[in-house]
């Protein structure tokens, strides 16, 4: 600020005067009408609405006017700041509306654009229905256990009790990794069903022993609609004192009723495993017609062809060879178990006629099982 001015000089106060007030008050509206956005106007207010301004400035020196000269500065200064801060708001408003207004147009959402060009996937029904056997199993106490799919020829025959030329390694249509190396080394085999894994299981975990153990298996059929190379089994295993057929009944029981429903009674036929003694063939009391269709007047039943049982899995108690290849004394211990193709399980719960829909990875197969998680 100027030192006080005793006799007026408008020379000494030229920043007053009519023409540098008038001179900045255009310079000011200059820029704000040159201002093209909002960051232009606000670098255009601090240049000349801001404290350092020019009319900010000119505003400071009118204390250093005579008395007489003050009104008439004030004012005009006074006046010229107004315009600026009129022009600022009329202006900050033009711009305001036109960000809003292209914010309209360029962040504009097309509604009708198809919201599905990449679909999330669904998580397959063999997964969600092992996981959800396998939690009821875990439930009721039973611990998952599993085992390589790339298996010694030793857990997947041997310990299960199939001699070296039992016709039923044929049977299983085995895909083989590695023959024995003639110096009493095991072949390799890939598992042809999950009952390896109550070997394993047998001789690396304490007794009692509660197992369920889902997994995938390989056989060389031949694919069609109800046989493929690679398919998935889910086996329950128990072996603790004084186990017997009653309690494999139990198990099977509740296993029925979580795949299928409740009230459906089961029924066991004699069958045939070397690592099971007895052994059994399990049905259960077809889901859909109930044995109805076999009743007569009752209406056919595609599911079971009307002969009211559906086979569902093999199941027996732990033949005490087996017991003893563990380790296990089967005077004091028994066991039972039994083990079934989850998607022939799945395939009956949801009248899927064709394995091979099971397999081909179609997101739209796998969706109409639901979202599940
Ligand atoms: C076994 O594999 C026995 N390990 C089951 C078992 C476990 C018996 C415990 C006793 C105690 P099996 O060979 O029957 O049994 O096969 C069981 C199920 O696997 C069949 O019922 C069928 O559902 C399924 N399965 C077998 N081969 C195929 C295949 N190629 N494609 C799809 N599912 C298959």
């Amino acid at each position: 600020m100027s030192a006080p001015n005793k006799q007026y000089d408008p020379v000494e106060v030229a920043v007053l005067s009519p023409e540098e007030v008038t001179g900045m008050r255009d310079a000011a509206l200059a820029a704000i009408a040159a201002a093209g956005d909002l960051d232009e106007l606000k670098a255009a207010r601090l240049a000349h609405a801001g404290d350092r301004s020019p009319l900010a400035l000119a505003n400071a020196e009118i204390g250093a006017l005579p008395p007489e000269a003050r009104a008439e500065a004030g004012k005009r200064v006074g006046t010229a700041r107004r315009e600026v801060t009129q022009a600022l708001a009329t202006r900050q408003e033009v711009l305001a509306a036109q960000r809003d207004q292209w914010a309209l147009v360029e962040e504009a959402v097309d509604v009708t654009l198809p919201w599905d060009r990449a679909p999330r996937g669904a998580r397959h029904p063999v997964t969600t229905i092992a996981e959800r056997l396998a939690d009821v199993f875990v439930g009721m106490g039973y611990e998952i256990a599993e085992g390589p799919e790339v298996e010694a020829e030793w857990y997947n025959f041997d310990a299960l009790n199939f001699p070296p030329d039992h016709p039923a390694r044929e049977m299983q249509d085995t895909f083989f990794v590695a023959g024995p190396d003639g110096a009493g080394q095991s072949g390799v085999v890939m598992r042809t069903h999950t009952s390896p894994v109550q070997i394993r299981a047998m001789l690396t975990r304490p007794l009692p022993l509660y197992v369920v153990s889902p997994g995938k298996c390989f056989r060389s059929d031949a694919l069609d609609a109800t046989h493929s190379p690679i398919f998935h089994q889910i086996e329950c295993l128990a072996v603790d004192e004084g186990l017997t057929m009653a309690d494999l009944r139990g198990a099977i029981n509740a296993f029925v009723e979580a795949m299928f429903g409740e009230g459906l009674r089961t029924r066991l036929r004699p069958d045939f495993f070397p690592f099971t003694e007895p052994s059994a063939d399990v049905s259960m009391e077809c889901h859909i017609c109930r044995g109805a269709s076999t009743r007569p007047g009752g209406e056919p039943c595609r599911v079971c062809r009307s002969q009211g049982w559906i086979e569902i899995a093999g199941c027996g108690m732990v033949n005490p060879k087996v017991l003893v290849a563990c380790g296990i004394d089967p005077d004091r211990y028994s066991g039972f178990a039994f083990g079934l193709g989850i998607e022939r399980s799945l395939m009956i719960r949801h009248g899927v006629t064709d394995i091979r829909d099971t397999l081909e990875g179609d997101v739209r197969f796998s969706r109409a099982f639901g979202m599940e998680v």
